[in-house]
């Protein structure tokens, strides 16, 4: 299970860190309140402020890091039986791990619906609009197409439910980057067997690791690339892990030429 603070080592700001959040940092996008830039009521009036955060978070202006790889690596040694991530940055599909082994659960850029005609269309065919500032309008019908991210009060993907068997069958949980603060999402730590370990790598304690440790709980504090890389080195993968950073770093180089 994973959330922004994954995702703060690469340049991308989490909601809830005081000071350096998104929360804190909403001048710039000119809301009445934090919420309502993800929320269809104020979207239907203003779509501008989630369009701004769009361009923001649209595929291509960062790059995964360590947290990322640590968990590609874990795809490539057929450890992962799933990654939940609440993240919309895509970085995890940048990473190289397979859209089948990701739950998106707050949705994703990577695909795209009209609001008013409810077609779909790959992410990609309105990145023009979203990097020139101008609200992307369905093709057909010309009614304002928003990314699939999963707004307040919307549902979550069918891929949420559609996965949900695999708590019961893991046999570690890692928990990395998140405040499991958001619903249903924070739950699914309580999913897994209570044999079976869980690790949190993360700043602060949260959820069931506050309030309801179980004994088999293990908690790595502190900045999460530096609780990865020590896992990784205690697990005798450091070769391999910065072979594939290094090996991935020149695809995406290569790409931005
Ligand atoms: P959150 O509530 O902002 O919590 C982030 C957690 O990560 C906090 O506990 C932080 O202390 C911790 N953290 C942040 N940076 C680090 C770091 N470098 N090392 C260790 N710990 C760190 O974010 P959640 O993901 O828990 O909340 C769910 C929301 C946030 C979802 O709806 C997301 O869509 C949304 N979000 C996503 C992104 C993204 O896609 N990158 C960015 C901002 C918010």
């Amino acid at each position: 299970m994973a959330g922004a603070g994954i995702s703060t080592p690469s340049g991308i700001p989490d909601f809830r860190s005081p000071g350096s959040g998104l929360y804190s940092n909403l001048e710039q996008y000119d809301i009445p309140y934090p919420e309502a830039i993800f929320e269809l009521g104020y979207f239907f009036v203003n779509p501008k402020p989630f369009f701004m955060l769009a361009k923001e978070l649209y595929p291509g202006n960062y790059r995964p890091n360590s947290a990322h790889y640590f968990l590609r690596l874990l795809h490539d040694k057929g450890l992962l039986l799933r990654l939940y991530t609440q993240n919309i940055d895509g970085l995890e599909r940048v990473a190289g791990i397979p859209p089948d082994r990701l739950v998106e659960a707050h949705g994703t850029f990577a695909t795209a619906t009209c609001t008013v005609c409810q077609r779909n269309f790959p992410g990609e065919d309105f990145r023009g609009d979203v990097m020139g500032d101008r609200i992307p309008r369905c093709p057909v019908c010309t009614g304002v197409v928003k990314p699939d991210i999963v707004f307040f009060g919307e549902q979550l993907p069918q891929r949420f439910l559609l996965h949900l068997t695999d708590f019961p069958m893991a046999d570690l949980l890692f928990v990395i980057g998140t405040s499991l603060e958001v619903e249903p999402f924070a739950s699914l730590a309580g999913a897994v067997r209570s044999s079976v370990p869980r690790v949190l790598i993360n700043r602060e304690l949260v959820g069931p690791f506050a309030w309801q440790q179980r004994h088999n709980d293990v908690a790595q504090l502190g900045d999460v690339v530096g609780g990865v890389e020590k896992l990784v080195e205690l697990l005798g993968w450091n070769e391999e892990m910065q072979t594939l950073i290094q090996k991935e770093k020149e695809k995406l180089d290569a790409k931005d030429k």
